[in-house]
């Protein structure tokens, strides 16, 4: 059992409401393992043993089955694996997955699983941030997806649906210009599928009870959190508003670009904006201030989001900077991957 599953969940309200339908959430990097054999530089300090599949694999199960969520998303999926263990292994404990592959040549996606018998599939939406007819610089091969789910038991919850949306963002620390421009292709179809009434585009809880979650790679104080938490001061920071701004040649250089990266420099770009009111499940740090983790970093780059009509009831304590140090390198034997599981309980209001 690893560490974390010992402590206690952070509770956030005593006062038990039993009134609305409440589901548990995972979102979890699972660290594909062709990236993991193709940047094997990154991982020296671990145990080889401990990188080996399908070893992982099976630890990996066994992390996702642990608390069995309702609801679990997952990031960096291969295709291959997907059908020869998830998706099985997964079926066997009642779950049903949707996917989607990123494009190009890449192998892994994102998935969500969630409980058959909970919930029904009213829609799903792979997104492909491709799309260079959008923007220039949306030349990768990221993907994200929508699914709206609706509860198959009687619930007093006013909310009859839920939107969840899981993406992971390019990695290029450099290239903060491009995770925006994802995260903002994401969140304008994530509004499309998410709006109650389109006539009131603007009013206040106009979309169903919606979870943003995944890999941003992104910490807590980027254009990017800033721009899903609040957007407002977000077009209204010229700091960030920088981050828009394209960046060196040099910068380009790193792992995800593509060949023959073309991107022209300074492309002017619409103020971004949102209307959803979105909250993170997690802090960023404990009270002495010490930084929570979510990957073997100094901050949290995987996120949980999410908006009104839903109540957050608990959730996982990820580790601090300090607590994941002592631990070490990972993935270790109890640590499956390179990230941390994110994991939640809400009610639907
Ligand atoms: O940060 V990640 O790991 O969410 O854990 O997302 C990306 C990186 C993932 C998909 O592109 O592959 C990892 N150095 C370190 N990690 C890298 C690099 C790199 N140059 N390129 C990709 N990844």
């Amino acid at each position: 059992m690893s560490v974390r599953h010992g402590i206690p969940d952070k509770r956030l309200d005593m006062v038990p409401r039993k009134l609305g339908f409440r589901f548990s959430l995972i979102s979890y990097n699972i660290l594909s393992q062709t990236l993991l054999n193709n940047h094997s530089h990154l991982y020296t300090n671990c145990n080889p043993k401990d990188l080996e599949w399908p070893g992982r694999g099976h630890r990996i199960i066994s992390e996702l089955l642990h608390d069995r969520a309702d609801i679990i998303c997952l990031q960096e999926v291969e295709s291959e694996h997907l059908q020869s263990l998830y998706r099985p292994r997964l079926a066997r404990y009642g779950y049903e997955c949707l996917y989607k592959k990123k494009t190009g040549y890449k192998i892994d996606g994102c998935a969500i699983f969630y409980r058959s018998k909970l919930f029904r599939v009213l829609e799903c939406k792979g997104v492909e941030f491709n799309r260079t007819d959008v923007s220039q610089i949306l030349n990768r091969d990221n993907v994200g997806i929508i699914a709206v789910l609706k509860p198959k038991v009687q619930t007093r919850s006013k909310s009859s649906q839920l939107v969840i949306a899981n993406t992971h963002l390019i990695f290029n620390p450099k290239r903060c210009d491009i995770k925006l421009a994802q995260l903002e292709l994401f969140l304008s179809e994530l509004n499309q599928i998410s709006l109650i009434d389109h006539e009131h585009i603007g009013a206040k809880c106009c979309h169903h009870p919606t979870i943003l979650c995944g890999d941003l790679n992104s910490a807590p104080d980027s254009g990017v959190s800033k721009f899903i938490i609040n957007p407002t001061a977000f077009r209204d920071g010229v700091e960030d508003r920088n981050e828009r701004l394209v960046v060196s040649d040099e910068d380009r250089c790193i792992e995800d670009s593509p060949r023959n990266d073309d991107v022209t420099e300074k492309i002017p770009v619409d103020a971004p904006n949102h209307s959803f009111m979105f909250k993170s499940v997690y802090p960023t740090q404990n009270k002495e201030g010490t930084p929570y983790v979510s990957t073997f970093s100094n901050c949290i780059v995987d996120y949980i989001f999410y908006t009104p009509k839903l109540r957050l009831e608990s959730y996982r304590e990820l580790l601090t900077v300090d607590e994941l140090r002592e631990i070490g390198p990972i993935p270790n034997s109890e640590f499956p991957s390179d990230h941390l599981t994110l994991e939640a309980k809400f009610t639907l209001e």
